[in-house]
């Protein structure tokens, strides 16, 4: 298999500590594909939508969206991904659920402030940054519960909270959420998966 990825994407670094954390890193080979959407990139000539990430199976199918990798790459491992157990793996499901909506908020953040002055949407960014002071507090209150897991849900909510650290230093989400603080600093990033793909900045 073959994972395209660029750096510091936050959606690729899901299925990239995934392969460190579940044995997959003889099986996929990751290409950097970096800048993205230019003229003839190799995305383009495996599908429309040029994002990353994005797996081709060794059987040739392109697959697209971080959700479907992670199902995808579950299959592979004969369900490693998430535990199997009804009441853990909804727990899983519903902490992977908030790391991907903390993902999308901070990503169309950072997206705006990015934009041309003359383009951006203060309203946008304000609600944007609202809905992921919203997130930081519910992880807060929920860490007890999924600290000590490893699974698509604790993972996705360190890629998320990795790429805050980066695009939104600002919004200062460990203070006065010290136990998802300590969780992150202390015992996620403590693992070599999630320090070896922490964004480089
Ligand atoms: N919903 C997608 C989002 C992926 C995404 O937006 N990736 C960004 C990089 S972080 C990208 O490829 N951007 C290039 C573009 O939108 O053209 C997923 O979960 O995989």
């Amino acid at each position: 298999m073959k994972l395209f990825y660029s750096g510091n994407s936050p959606y690729a670094r899901r299925p990239r500590i995934a392969i460190r954390e579940f044995d997959l890193m003889d099986r996929v080979e990751e290409l950097d594909v970096a800048p993205l959407n230019t003229d003839g990139h190799i995305l383009f000539g495996h599908g429309p939508g040029g994002r990353v990430p994005a797996l081709l199976t060794d059987s040739g199918t392109f697959l697209c969206e971080s959700l479907i990798i992670a199902r995808y790459l579950d299959e592979v491992t004969g369900g490693k991904l998430y535990p199997s157990e009804t009441a853990a793996r909804e727990l899983s499901f519903k902490v992977e659920g908030i790391g991907s909506l903390l993902m999308d908020s901070l990503f169309t953040r950072a997206h705006e402030n990015r934009r041309d002055p003359s383009e951006q949407s203060p309203s946008e960014r304000q609600k944007e940054a609202t809905r992921a002071g919203r997130i930081y507090d519910e992880l807060e209150n929920l860490v007890d519960q999924f600290g000590g897991n490893v699974d698509m849900g604790t993972l996705t909510v360190a890629a998320s909270l990795g790429y805050a650290d980066w695009r939104h230093a600002d919004d200062k989400w460990r203070d006065g959420r010290s136990k998802l603080a300590a969780w992150h600093d202390d015992v996620m990033m403590k693992r070599a998966s999630v320090s070896e793909t922490y964004p480089d900045f």
